[in-house]
């Protein structure tokens, strides 16, 4: 993933972001067509794996437990559940899942143990299965990647100057730490940002400036528009206007050519004419379906409607690098080995008890007198 060599500090970055904005998706729409297919936008689907009751305290978010807002704690889903999700996003053309949870961080426990396995059955289904489950080590990394994790998400949201007004219960350069595990894995990186959080233009050109100097630049940048949600701090946050969310994707398709720019949260709020502005300005991907995490996204039917008046096409799974190979997981292997071998001394156990006359039916009926 390179990075646009004329383009280099964040005064040319402000420049270009105030340029005239038909000029600007000129050249955001030149540099598209060298890198990429402008008819082709991916479908990504969305699913809250693990939704609500989060430690954070990240102010634009419905799933902090410390914020009132109408979304519900629940517990993981089932690895059955994700994979008919999965299927039914795979029928309705998405080619990515993308996989949510409202962690702060990724335990080494049974729930984690169920994301490998979410992880492996939708890679088995020919889906490139991305994950956001917060921050995480190198050996978590590394299992995620062996189970056939093609990307992982984890956004820098904003500038590193303005980041402290958002979120205070971590650091800018934790975000960076778990980027980096994800790199050293081989997962591909997923990281974008949000705008209209009441951040100035410098701090969106701020975060684009912390992707430019990283060795890789991530191969995905999600722009989302925040999504202003009752009960959190940023409920009464101004829409930003259509222009910005354009100026914004046309300027990262600018200064990183290669990478996939998604269109993501927000679309509730914008027109067609606006989203295919953002097409032409190099946005490659939508969340497809309902519902983001928690909150709405314009109707399947609608976005069918808008990709046929558009000429769009969905773009296939794997386009851009190889599907990953799902392996066994060790700790899961061991495991089930352990459970199996405990099953085994109950059972013996169990046939000991009743050959010396202690049946269950000799319990019942001892309990009958
Ligand atoms: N808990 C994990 C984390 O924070 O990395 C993963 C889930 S978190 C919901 C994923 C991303 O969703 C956040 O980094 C943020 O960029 C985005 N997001 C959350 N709430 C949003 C909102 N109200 N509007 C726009 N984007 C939002
Ligand atoms: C990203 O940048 N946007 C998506 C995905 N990555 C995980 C999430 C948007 C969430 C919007 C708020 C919600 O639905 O809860
Ligand atoms: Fe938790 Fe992620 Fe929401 Fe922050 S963005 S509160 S870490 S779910």
């Amino acid at each position: 993933m390179k990075v646009n060599p004329n383009y280099q500090t964040k005064e040319q970055l402000l420049d270009l972001y105030n340029k005239p904005l038909l000029e600007l998706v000129f050249e955001a729409a030149t540099i598209h067509r060298q890198f990429h297919n402008p008819r082709e936008v991916q479908m990504s689907s969305l699913l809250s794996i693990k939704t609500g009751g989060c430690a954070e305290d990240c102010g634009y978010c419905p799933q902090a437990a410390r914020y009132h807002t109408n979304v519900e704690a629940q517990k993981l889903m089932t690895v059955e559940s994700v994979v008919e999700q999965a299927k039914n996003a795979k029928a309705n053309g998405s080619s990515r899942l993308c996989m949510g949870a409202a962690w702060r961080e990724v335990r080494d426990n049974k729930d984690f143990d169920n994301v490998i396995e979410m992880v492996q059955s939708v890679n088995d289904l020919g889906m490139e299965v991305c994950c956001t489950l917060g921050m995480m080590n190198e050996d978590q990394a590394k299992r995620l990647k062996n189970a056939g994790l093609f990307a992982y998400n984890h956004n820098l949201d904003t500038s590193p100057d303005y980041y402290g007004d958002v979120i205070s219960t971590r650091e800018y350069e934790d975000r960076l730490n778990t980027i980096d595990n994800a790199r050293k894995a081989g997962i591909t990186v997923c990281s974008g940002g949000i705008i209209g959080m009441g951040e100035a233009i410098e701090d969106r050109m701020g975060l684009l400036m912390s992707y430019m100097q990283m060795e890789t630049p991530p191969e995905s940048i999600p722009i989302n528009a925040l999504v202003a949600v009752e009960g959190t701090p940023m409920a009464d946050q101004k829409p930003i206007e259509q222009w910005e969310m354009i100026r914004m994707v046309a300027t990262t398709r600018i200064v990183f050519p290669e990478t996939v720019v998604r269109l993501s949260a927000g679309r509730t709020k914008m027109n067609m004419e606006a989203q295919a502005l953002c097409f032409m300005a190099g946005a490659g991907s939508i969340f497809a379906g309902d519902k983001l995490l928690t909150t709405p996204n314009p109707d399947f039917n609608e976005d069918k409607e808008m990709f046929e008046i558009l000429g769009l096409l969905p773009k296939e799974p794997f386009k851009d690098a190889e599907q990953p190979i799902s392996h066994p997981d060790q700790k899961i292997l061991d495991r089930k080995e352990k459970e199996g071998h405990r099953q085994k001394e109950l059972e013996e156990a169990r046939m000991e008890a009743e050959k010396n006359g202690f049946s269950p039916r000799k319990v019942s009926n001892v309990d009958a007198l």
